[in-house]
């Protein structure tokens, strides 16, 4: 990567700078689960994902700007505009799962949002939720209240990620259940670029920012199976393995069988085979 200098690193993409104003966002094929990297990757992930995130924020340009300038020919590597990120990071909850659930079962709310009494886990919310999280210090998101957000980032820009935040989840939840995919929740990460537009950044509505469920086994009162991750759990399970590092490795069927869900997420929501996104990821984007 000699025209850019790498800038930082996350649990599976990568960050350059390209010069003063713009990023590029690299997308391996790593897989984490129970919040460890496994040693295997699945092939064409990274694609996946880059190419999924790319169809959200075309459609979704009327909603909010976003920071997507360009997707390589390589299908895993976005140019984007650099943002001034916020220090928060904007979750949607349409179904209770995960904190929320743990949150709602301790204490009845989830981020300051009372929600009804009896619900299961797995339930799909009267109506989406905003809330918001913080980075902490062990790399763990913190779930906040809106106090805690508003002093993050104060209460009128709060008022407008929220709003932006629930209308993306609206879209996206809507068009993808009619796909068959549950987007259960979604976490956003929002920036201001050089004129002070609120604009959306990172990746967007894929299964490594979202919990995606498949619609057909849905079923409130348990824990849902992954849409993209469910064999790799599943195998995981089976080993007995602590789920401290280092992670296993996986075998051929579950690399196989796991790389095919992230293809069917991805042609189920853009209506593109997968060869169509490899000869030319901008396809996507129209
Ligand atoms: C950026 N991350 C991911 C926020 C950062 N378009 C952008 N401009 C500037 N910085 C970033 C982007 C993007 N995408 C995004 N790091 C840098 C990490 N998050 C963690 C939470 O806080």
């Amino acid at each position: 990567m000699p025209e850019a200098v790498h800038v930082a690193s996350g649990k599976v993409r990568e960050i350059f700078e390209l010069d003063s104003e713009r990023l590029l966002l690299v997308a391996s094929d790593r897989i984490s689960t129970f919040d460890v990297v496994l040693p295997t990757d699945i092939p064409d992930k990274g694609r996946v994902l880059t190419g999924l995130s790319g169809f959200w924020f075309a459609r979704t340009r009327e909603i909010v700007p976003n920071h997507l300038l360009a997707l390589r020919e390589d299908g895993r590597s976005t140019e984007a505009r650099r943002l001034s990120m916020l220090p928060i990071e904007c979750v949607v909850r349409g179904y209770l799962a995960g904190s929320g659930w743990k949150d709602y079962s301790a204490t009845g709310e989830v981020c300051g949002h009372r929600l009804p009494e009896a619900l299961r886990e797995s339930d799909r919310l009267p109506e989406p939720i905003f809330t918001p999280a913080t980075k902490a210090q062990t790399g763990h998101d913190e779930n906040i209240d809106r106090e805690r957000a508003a002093e993050l980032v104060g209460g009128e820009l709060l008022a407008e990620v929220e709003r932006i935040s629930l209308e993306l989840y609206r879209a996206a939840s809507e068009f993808a259940a009619e796909r068959g995919i549950l987007i259960a929740d979604t976490k956003f990460e929002l920036g201001l670029d050089a004129e002070g537009t609120l604009t959306l950044g990172d990746e967007a509505l894929t299964p490594d920012s979202s919990r995606f469920w498949p619609a057909d086994t849905y079923e409130p009162g348990r824990p849902q199976p992954s849409f993209d991750k469910q064999y790799v759990r599943d195998y995981c399970e089976s080993l007995g393995w602590d789920k401290t590092p280092p992670g296993p490795e996986l075998p051929p069927e579950v690399v196989e069988g796991t790389r095919a869900r992230y293809v069917e997420a991805f042609e189920r929501l853009t209506d593109l085979t997968f060869d169509d996104y490899l000869a030319e990821p901008e396809a996507v984007l129209s």
